[in-house]
């Protein structure tokens, strides 16, 4: 195993440009513009970008850290610990909506963009929060929630008054059809996509919320609006935005009934927008092209093959959108069916082959929105919590893409035990149960069943610090939504102490990632896709390769490498270091090992 290291060693060596591009890297770490200046080209003909061998780390306000004794997460809470996400080795914080906000959908409804949210602090925190940040040669990427407002929003409450208010056209408005709403759109948190509103006798479209209304994107005013708020945001130094539902915001012309076909599915027809295109490449000539930025479009109801059209460099629009077909593998219109891994693999196969090296995505299997990602992907149980969690974080690690981590994932954090509907805070699973539940269309048990496997308040309970009351979230007696009751083992204080914990490991999994082009860059490949136990792929960049092998069961397995390929150096291993094995690997249950590859004297980098 050591004389692979040295042999691979000297490859590095060999490989200038990943070298040069590391160094080119590290330099923008320490804060130098992008813009403008020269971008080096991998030997694999990536462009080398800070926000592609980025790892983010995203942080939900509500839940993170309560400074003020309010039960409420808030901005100085989150500066308090900029030191806890730094230790990790991320290199940029996603912020989730700290804009001022009436709270319908925990503030992705916003009242006043230019505003801190009351709850989360104030301008001089925000200020205080982005300079903590930018001392540690961190960055920061905001949540840009543009499809809609909150209907509270200036704009809103103008647009209602009156059918001329000059605010009318920021919203979508129409008349009743027989009686009822204008056509057959539907919510995301149940029912019509219409509500009427008595003032001047038309509907609205809000595609969630009812207090969460459209803004019309057809009116190059709202789009105007929408790019001053980006600049204000980045003329502050904020090196970002997260997109909320992003390819929502051209919606159909004559807004025509959805075919049937789209029932249950209607995320797919409301991508279709002609203008969605020409609006992304707007923003980027008048905004984003200005700026040494990242950007990530939350792209829900966006295939695989057309994620080129929104991530390709040369189309000048995003560098990379979320799509929801590994994080929503298991469950079909909000019902959890389980899943097989050989389906996981055909994902990232079909990322792979569908992006070419003019694009980049995402890897991720978890957020605010989502269940907790040991949960749902590894196995939460005590016997396989802590080794499931961390042969996940080997494998979001360790794939093409950039990687996303949401905050206490990092912990092995799990899912809440649910038993009623009065637990729950989200205004999806709230109105779910008025439309579901009380008509009779499931039992409450059957409902409630499924929250417990696929709630977003899964992932929005109080981030778990310590074993002290409320897991030192808050100080306050009660935190606005429940501590999962297993903070007593399961909190930071406790794995920052432990080197075995499941925070230790994402730190050693990220320090390896950064240091390691080719499991940034790396050409990837699945070495046996149908193999329903076991993942194994190789990333490979000039003459280094690295092998990821993840046992994905609660059972040993055994696997044999392809004939043309022999583990060298074992990198890192979430069970510690295996016996040294070079074609015939022993696994146990839950076990991740990344190799190097020993070299072939063929020189073959494909395998
Ligand atoms: O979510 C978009 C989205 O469509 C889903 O993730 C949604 O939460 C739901 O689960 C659909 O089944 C974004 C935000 O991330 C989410 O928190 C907001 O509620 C939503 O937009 C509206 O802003
Ligand atoms: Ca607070």
């Amino acid at each position: 195993m050591r004389t692979a290291s040295v042999v691979w060693a000297g490859m590095v060596l060999c490989s200038g440009c990943v070298l040069a591009s590391l160094a080119a890297s590290e330099s923008r770490r320490a804060g130098h513009s992008n813009v403008g200046t020269s971008v080096s080209q991998l030997e694999n003909g990536y462009q080398d970008r800070w926000w592609k061998d980025a790892v983010v780390y995203q942080v939900y306000p509500r839940s993170f850290k309560d400074s003020n004794g309010d039960g409420i997460g808030d901005l100085k809470g989150i500066t308090s610990e900029l030191d806890y996400i730094q230790k990790l080795g991320v290199s940029v914080v996603w912020l989730s909506p700290h804009y001022d906000s009436p709270n319908a959908d925990n503030g992705y409804d916003i009242r006043d963009y230019r505003k801190v949210m009351a709850e989360f602090g104030s301008m001089d925190d925000f200020d205080a929060l982005l300079k903590g940040i930018k001392q540690r040669h961190m960055r920061l990427i905001l949540d840009l929630v543009v499809n809609h407002t909150s209907d509270e929003n200036y704009w809103f409450v103008e647009s209602r008054k009156s059918k001329d208010n000059p605010y009318r056209n920021y919203y979508i408005w129409r008349a009743g059809q027989d009686g009822g709403p204008p056509n057959n759109w539907t919510s995301f948190f149940s029912g019509s996509a219409w509500k009427f509103d008595p003032a001047t006798n038309e509907y609205y479209l809000h595609y969630f919320a009812d207090k969460q209304p459209d803004l019309n994107w057809d009116n190059p005013k709202v789009r105007q609006e929408v790019y001053g708020i980006m600049k204000f945001w980045l003329d502050k130094g904020v090196d970002g935005f997260r997109m909320d539902v992003i390819p929502f915001v051209s919606k159909v012309p004559g807004l025509p009934n959805y075919p049937s076909s789209y029932e249950g599915r209607v995320q797919y027809f409301y991508t279709t927008g002609p203008h969605l295109h020409e609006y992304l490449q707007e923003m980027n000539k008048e905004v984003l092209a200005k700026y040494d930025v990242m950007t990530v479009g939350e792209a829900f109801g966006v295939t695989l093959e057309q994620t080129p059209m929104f991530v390709d460099e040369r189309r000048h629009e995003l560098n990379m959108i979320f799509n929801f077909d590994a994080v929503r593998l298991d469950q079909d219109n909000g019902r959890w069916l389980g899943w097989k891994l050989p389906d996981l693999k055909a994902i990232y196969a079909r990322q792979d082959r569908e992006l070419d090296k003019h694009s980049w995505n995402t890897i991720f299997l978890s957020n605010h929105d989502n269940p907790r990602l040991v949960s749902a992907f590894g196995d939460d149980s005590a016997t396989n919590r802590v080794a499931s969690a961390k042969l996940l974080a080997t494998m979001i690690l360790s794939l093409k893409g950039t990687a996303f981590i949401y905050q206490g994932d990092e912990l092995g954090m799990t899912n809440y035990p649910f038993r009623d509907i009065n637990e729950f805070d989200d205004i999806q699973a709230k109105n779910g149960w008025t439309a579901d539940v009380l008509t009779g269309k499931y039992t409450a048990g059957q409902y409630l069943a499924n929250l417990r496997k696929t709630s977003r308040d899964n992932a929005r309970t109080p981030m778990q610090w310590d074993d002290t009351a409320s897991a030192g979230f808050t100080s306050a007696p009660k935190a606005w939504l429940a501590v999962n009751p297993n903070f007593p083992a399961i909190n930071a204080k406790q794995e920052m102490n432990d080197p075995a914990s499941v925070y230790n490991y994402y730190r050693q999994m990220i320090e390896l990632r950064k240091k390691t082009p080719a499991l940034v860059y790396g050409d990837y490949q699945d070495l046996d896709p149908a193999n329903a136990n076991i993942f194994a792929y190789t990333r490979s960049i000039s003459k280094t390769a690295y092998l990821v092998v993840l046992n994905f069961s609660g059972q040993a397995a055994t696997y044999v490498l392809p004939s043309s390929l022999k583990a060298g150096k074992l990198e890192l291993g979430n069970l510690g270091l295996a016996e040294e094995e070079t074609d015939r690997l022993h696994l146990k249950p839950w076990e991740a090992r990344v190799y190097q590859v020993a070299h072939q004297p063929s020189g073959a980098s494909r395998y």
